[in-house]
């Protein structure tokens, strides 16, 4: 049996988006922070990718606009269980701040550090083709300050605490290492359709 769109009211799994255990949070989007959050003048902000790189680089506010831009649309997946479904953001590809900076051959996970010391940790591969970004629009306007403006990490094919609010620098490394949530029991991965919430999972 089909189902035509808008028939039903609240649609629980619209086209089987949602991953196992997630419900569509609809028009809202919470805002889930561990600590305060900044007030971070755009042009007091930068970057830097360092750590196993052969070129280890910073970007300012500036420096970041001159890259060519890219978007994501499409779907998040928080671990509390909200989905957000058809967001859309604006900013870099993680791509292009890789290749400037020139991860080394033994570079395989990169710790996501935060202004305010939230960290997280993932695998190289996770940030390399085309799937993170860089981000400060949402829904074409600035990236408001509780979701991480002025620029926060975007990893939407992983839960969405591997997106650091307030992104600060991206440390390469050869070996893994916990980052905030993750040495308080979350997945070192965290990839939502396989359900890794919890180390162990
Ligand atoms: N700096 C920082 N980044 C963070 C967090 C945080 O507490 N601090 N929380 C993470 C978690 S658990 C989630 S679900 C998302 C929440 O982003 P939002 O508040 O924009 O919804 O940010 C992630 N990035
Ligand atoms: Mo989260």
């Amino acid at each position: 049996m089909s189902v035509t769109r808008g028939f039903v009211g609240r649609r629980r799994n619209p086209e089987g988006r949602l991953p196992p255990g997630q419900y569509d949070t609809g028009a809202s989007w919470p805002v889930l922070t561990a600590e305060a959050t900044p007030r971070i003048d755009p042009e007091r902000w930068s970057v830097t990718v360092d750590g196993l790189v052969e070129q280890p680089t910073t970007w300012t506010w500036d420096q970041l606009h001159e890259l060519p831009r890219s978007s994501y649309v499409g779907d998040i997946h928080c671990v509390t269980t909200w989905s957000k479904l058809d967001v859309a953001f604006r900013g870099v590809s993680v791509d292009l701040l890789l290749e400037a900076a020139r991860p080394t051959g033994d570079a395989a996970y990169v710790m996501a550090h935060a202004s305010t010391g939230y960290t997280t940790n993932l695998p190289l591969s996770d940030l390399v083709d085309g799937k993170a970004w860089l981000v400060w629009e949402y829904g074409g306007e600035p990236l408001p300050q509780d979701h991480g403006g002025p620029v926060r990490l975007l990893v939407p094919h992983l839960y969405f605490w591997k997106s650091a609010k307030w992104v600060s620098r991206l440390e390469v490394m050869a070996h893994d290492r916990p980052g905030f949530w993750e040495q308080n029991g979350y997945h070192d991965r965290g990839d939502p359709w396989l359900e890794q919430r919890y180390q162990g999972d």
